[in-house]
């Protein structure tokens, strides 16, 4: 190690997150150098270096950057009438039959400029980083044509430039079939791997599909994804919300980041998830927007180790949640994880759904340096609060930022 560290922090409580598990040191210390983590321990073992900045933690909770590692932050509009239409007994398969749903957003997107998609998007993303996001997910799929698409990602492009968070792009032009295409699904298949996908695939990470009766077959799914593949991106996908189309294995199969929503996964999809070290991506959000009573299956995720990482899905219709604290709280009470297990779902099985296990997600060295130091005793106050934010410090890429 060089003589001179750029940050200390020490007398901190550090929930390394490492396995997956709290690993908690108490009264801890981490030394950051160039962005990175380079040394943690107790604070009384902490070598003898200089540093530019030396905070003292007062035996708050560290804990690694948060990451939403599934948002559809980006749009135009909101779908508040809906929400009202829903307390009056309406449901979201109906509205959308009506041309509401994710069409009422798809037009109001492909009505907006990049630099309005990218205005109205940064409050949103504010309140997520107020609350300790580092990095996110950001997904397209309300523009459901090239150029809207591109200017979706155009506004993801401004918010990276000007905010202090990781965005991950990911391509959803596979969300619903726009009107352009009705009843042809197989032609806008067509658009996707031939006219959109090429266009799009250098702007992003990774390629998503919503595999669904109201959204596209299994069939469909592979196709796009063989098509991603051949791009060189990361595949993931929207499988078994609503139904059982047996997305998941298909996922697994091809070599899937993630599998999100599960609400319908069997033991079967559970099983080749396993095996191929696909992450489950929970979102309690959107069950409880929707009063959705399926759940998915926890138990047999936990008993066959597959990591489970949870998520806001921040969207106009079915998730308007705009903080991870509160989802981690939805996924104790609605889903029964432990605080443990919520706290691994936004940091380290995140990381692993994005694909970014090796640079962010726990606290060791060699890590970057994004770290969020708390105003709370335990890691279970940190799910256990409802519209508190006990923030208290945001270091993100070696620099204090909040
Ligand atoms: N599943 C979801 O929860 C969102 N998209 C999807 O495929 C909902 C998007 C919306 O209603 O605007
Ligand atoms: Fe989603």
């Amino acid at each position: 190690m060089q003589q001179k560290a750029d940050i200390i922090v020490h007398h901190v409580e550090v929930a390394t997150m490492v396995g997956g598990r709290y690993g908690l040191i108490h009264d801890g210390a981490v030394v950051i150098q160039e962005g990175a983590i380079r040394w943690v321990g107790p604070t009384e073992d902490l070598p003898d270096l200089r540093a530019g900045e030396i905070i003292d933690g007062g035996h708050r909770l560290l804990t690694p950057g948060l990451i939403d590692c599934h948002t559809h932050i980006v749009y135009g509009g909101n779908r508040a009438d809906e929400f009202e239409a829903r307390l009056r007994g309406a449901t979201y398969e109906e509205i959308a039959r009506r041309g509401g749903g994710i069409m009422a957003t798809v037009r109001a997107t492909r009505a907006a400029t990049a630099g309005a998609l990218a205005e109205a998007a940064r409050p949103r993303v504010q309140s997520l980083l107020d609350e300790g996001v580092t990095m996110l997910e950001i997904k397209t799929g309300y523009g459901l044509n090239l150029e809207t698409e591109s200017k979706m990602i155009e506004a993801m492009e401004r918010l990276s430039a000007e905010l202090p968070v990781e965005i991950v792009k990911t391509f959803l032009g596979a969300h619903t079939l726009p009107p352009e295409f009705q009843n042809r699904p197989d032609a806008y298949v067509d658009e996707i791997c031939k006219t959109m996908l090429p266009e799009i695939a250098h702007r992003v990470e990774a390629v998503d599909v919503f595999c669904e009766t109201i959204g596209f077959t299994p069939a469909q799914t592979r196709r796009i994804f063989n098509c991603a593949r051949n791009h060189g991106l990361a595949i993931k996908l929207h499988a078994e919300q609503l139904s059982n189309l047996g997305g998941a294995a298909l996922g697994a199969e091809m070599g899937a980041l993630s599998a999100d929503h599960l609400e319908h996964l069997d033991e079967a999809g559970v099983r080749a998830m396993a095996h191929n070290h696909v992450v489950a991506v929970v979102l309690p959000g959107a069950l409880y927007t929707l009063g959705d009573k399926n759940r998915p299956p926890m138990d047999l995720l936990r008993q066959y180790h597959v990591p489970i990482a949870v998520a806001t899905d921040a969207n106009p219709g079915t998730s308007p949640i705009f903080s991870l604290l509160t989802v981690m709280n939805m996924a104790c009470v609605l889903l029964h994880l432990t605080p443990e297990e919520a706290l691994a779902g936004v940091t380290c099985h995140a990381a692993q759904a994005l694909n970014r296990q090796d640079r962010l997600g726990t606290i060791e060295p060699g890590k970057q340096a994004d770290l969020v130091c708390w105003n709370v005793s335990s890691p279970a106050e940190l799910s256990y609060y409802l519209g508190y934010n006990p923030c208290h410090l945001i270091i993100h890429h070696g620099k204090v930022i909040g």
